[in-house]
């Protein structure tokens, strides 16, 4: 890819901030603020950022680079992708504690709502020479009772052959690999797009600051994105990884469970490889 296409960390997370204010926006119904909870919370979070700075004898010069990198994370606009990487998968953890269905895992900072709507068998919009290997994957929505559930609706978003998010980096189309499918009336659904790439995190704002700072690496695996709905049932927000990746191991975001592999195969009856993945969700 040339200059004018790379990716900033600064645009991705402008574009991130923006992204998630509209859609908190969109959302706020005036919530109630519960005084109580919020100084539970909030006083042991200071309680234990105060620990951390006596126990371990933390230096003005140490104090003073943390400001001055928080500070970065706001301009550079990582607050999303800094909450996302390090933090969500413990909410996700607790939400999700008694989920019977399906595992789910973190939404992450780049999840767009209204994706194209495509048939249960159709094409993820991609650009005529979209790099990578044709992927096929298959499936079928279903209660927890084994029921199908047609009709469901399953959204997809991944990153392409170098990485990149649409809307997030620049010189891709619109809704480049984002889509959303119907399940057909057995509930099952056939995606057809490329396999992504790992995928590394902006490495020239805040965060790849303290990655490097911190000597650690800054890289996912390569994942494909979901949130599979259906009425009467809880909307399930997962993410699917491929067997072999170095990172399945060490990623940055946490986010990898082993009920999340996949398994490619050649597809026998075309080009690139073939899944298949049954999303099960719980009953409201
Ligand atoms: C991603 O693509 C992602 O999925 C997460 C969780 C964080 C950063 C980038
Ligand atoms: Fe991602």
């Amino acid at each position: 890819y040339n200059e004018e296409t790379v990716a900033r960390a600064a645009d991705s997370g402008a574009n991130a901030s923006a992204r998630f204010r509209e859609r908190m926006a969109a959302q706020s119904a005036g919530g109630v603020v519960d005084t109580e909870r919020v100084n539970h919370l909030a006083s042991r979070a200071v309680k234990a950022l105060n620990d951390l700075v006596l126990e371990e004898r933390v230096s003005y010069e140490e104090y003073n680079a943390f400001k001055a990198w928080l500070i970065r994370v706001g301009e550079d606009g990582e607050w999303p992708l800094f909450l996302d990487v390090w933090l969500e998968h413990s909410v996700e953890e607790v939400a999700n504690e008694h989920r019977e269905g399906s595992k789910g895992t973190i939404e992450g900072p780049y999840y767009l709502e209204d994706s194209p709507e495509v048939p249960w068998n159709g094409t993820i919009p991609m650009r005529e020479d979209e790099p990578g290997t044709p992927f096929t994957f298959t499936g079928q929505v279903r209660a927890v009772d084994g029921s199908p559930l047609p009709g469901a609706k399953l959204e997809l978003w991944h990153a392409d052959d170098l990485g990149f998010y649409s809307q997030f980096a620049p010189g891709l189309p619109e809704w480049n690999l984002r889509a959303t499918w119907t399940a057909n009336e057995d509930g099952r659904f056939e995606i057809h797009t490329v396999r992504p790439a790992p995928y590394q995190i902006p490495t020239d704002g805040a965060c790849g600051q303290l990655i490097e700072a911190a000597g650690w690496h800054a890289w996912r695996p390569a994942h494909m994105h979901f949130k599979v709905h259906a009425p009467g049932h809880h909307k399930l927000t997962a993410q699917l990884y491929f067997p072999g990746d170095p990172h399945n191991e060490d990623d940055i975001a946490s986010a990898v469970k082993p009920e999340l592999m996949l398994d490619p195969q050649p597809n026998p009856d075309g080009e690139g490889e073939i899944t298949h993945y049954d999303f099960v969700l719980d009953p409201e």
